[in-house]
């Protein structure tokens, strides 16, 4: 696929800031440029691409591999078709932007046939790196975030869920991804990506601007960007790192990585999104609600807790009353009886 169809592609779907790019350009008379503006702002030190100089290499290089991934001259392969594989790449260079945009080319594909090939795998933006786990291949009770691109319903009752799935889960490293149940109680959204076994390239994209966290897919050959994921209020620290990682358990697939491509976004913030924007130490969803969240009890308002205290009164006194009226005809009943 040639370059200027992928950049066609995206400026097509990839948004208002990317137009913003274009307007900001012109007006700086930089006219025809502006589709160039993507280039400069690529961060080589975040990105991944052929020839995969240095790629695991212990001296040099910027991406660290782990377990069974490797270096081929096309792709880096996390995991053969082959079953019980788990691998990863991870960014030796802690990530410090504000505004990102993430681009992953990949292809997954195997001998298994539909629904019977596994496990998918996950990109990461996370504090801890090279650190093999549950999930995906990765650690769990990660700090930061994690795209699954799954490719097997390890829950039964999945009707009304096509797989593949690709969905977003942002944590503190409280919250544990539950494999069996494919993360629903943890996802911050989602959507089917028929991603297997295809011929032509397949994207995604995580984009974090202003806190709003989207993931787009191009998965139809089409060179245009589908909406998946948009979660508003996602508060990221800055310096985490950036990788990749897959398992393969009874089922398996190739699961190859093309490139990574990191673009810093420059985007404009008034005072106001500044001070709401400030720098956190832990990820944090604003007013999050997961699938497997109660609802928080609401505070009782003052008024409330007025009311209820003043109509248990009114009771009480009323309650009070009625006992001695009642009491005081007892007693004339008593007295008449008596004499
Ligand atoms: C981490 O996240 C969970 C779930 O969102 C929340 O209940 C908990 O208070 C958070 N912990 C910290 C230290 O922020
Ligand atoms: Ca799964």
């Amino acid at each position: 696929m040639g370059a200027r169809g992928r950049r066609r592609g995206k400026m097509a779907a990839a948004g208002r800031w990317r137009a913003g790019l274009a307007v900001l350009a012109v007006a700086l008379g930089l006219g025809g440029a502006a589709a160039e503006q993507t280039e400069e702002h690529l961060k080589r030190e975040h990105s991944l691409s052929k020839p995969y100089q240095g790629v695991g290499s212990a001296s040099s290089g910027l991406w660290d591999l782990l377990g069974n991934a490797m270096v081929m001259t096309q792709f880096i392969r996390l995991t053969p078709d082959v079953q019980s594989k788990q691998g990863a790449v991870w960014n030796r260079v802690p990530c410090y932007l504000r505004d990102w945009e993430m681009q992953v080319h990949f292809r997954i594909h195997g001998q298994g046939k539909k629904n019977l090939n596994g496990d998918g795998f996950a990109i990461w933006y996370t504090k801890d790196r090279m650190q093999p786990g549950p999930v995906f291949g990765s650690k769990d009770n990660f700090l930061g975030l994690g795209v699954f691109v799954d490719t097997y319903p390890n829950e039964e009752k999945q009707q009304e869920r096509v797989f593949p799935y690709i969905s977003a889960m942002v944590n503190n490293g409280s919250l544990t991804y539950d494999h069996d149940r494919d993360g629903r109680p943890t996802e911050l959204g989602g959507c089917t990506a028929m991603v297997r076994n295809l011929n032509h390239d397949t994207f995604l994209v995580i984009r974090y601007v202003k806190r709003r966290l989207t993931v787009l897919i191009d998965i139809d050959g089409k060179h245009e960007w589908r909406d998946c994921i948009d979660v508003p209020g996602v508060r990221l620290p800055r310096g985490y790192y950036f990788g990749t990682s897959s398992v393969t358990g009874d089922l398996s697939d190739n699961h190859d990585i093309i490139s990574l491509k990191l673009y810093q976004l420059t985007v404009e913030r008034t005072p106001e999104e500044e001070k709401r924007d400030r720098e956190v130490f832990l990820p944090v969803v604003d007013n999050l609600r997961l699938p497997g969240m109660e609802a928080p009890l609401e505070p009782m308002s003052g008024l409330a807790l007025f009311l209820i205290v003043f109509f248990s009164l009114v009771a009480f006194v009323f309650a009070i009353v009625i006992g001695i009226i009642l009491y005081n005809k007892w007693q004339e009943q008593s007295r008449k009886h008596f004499y």
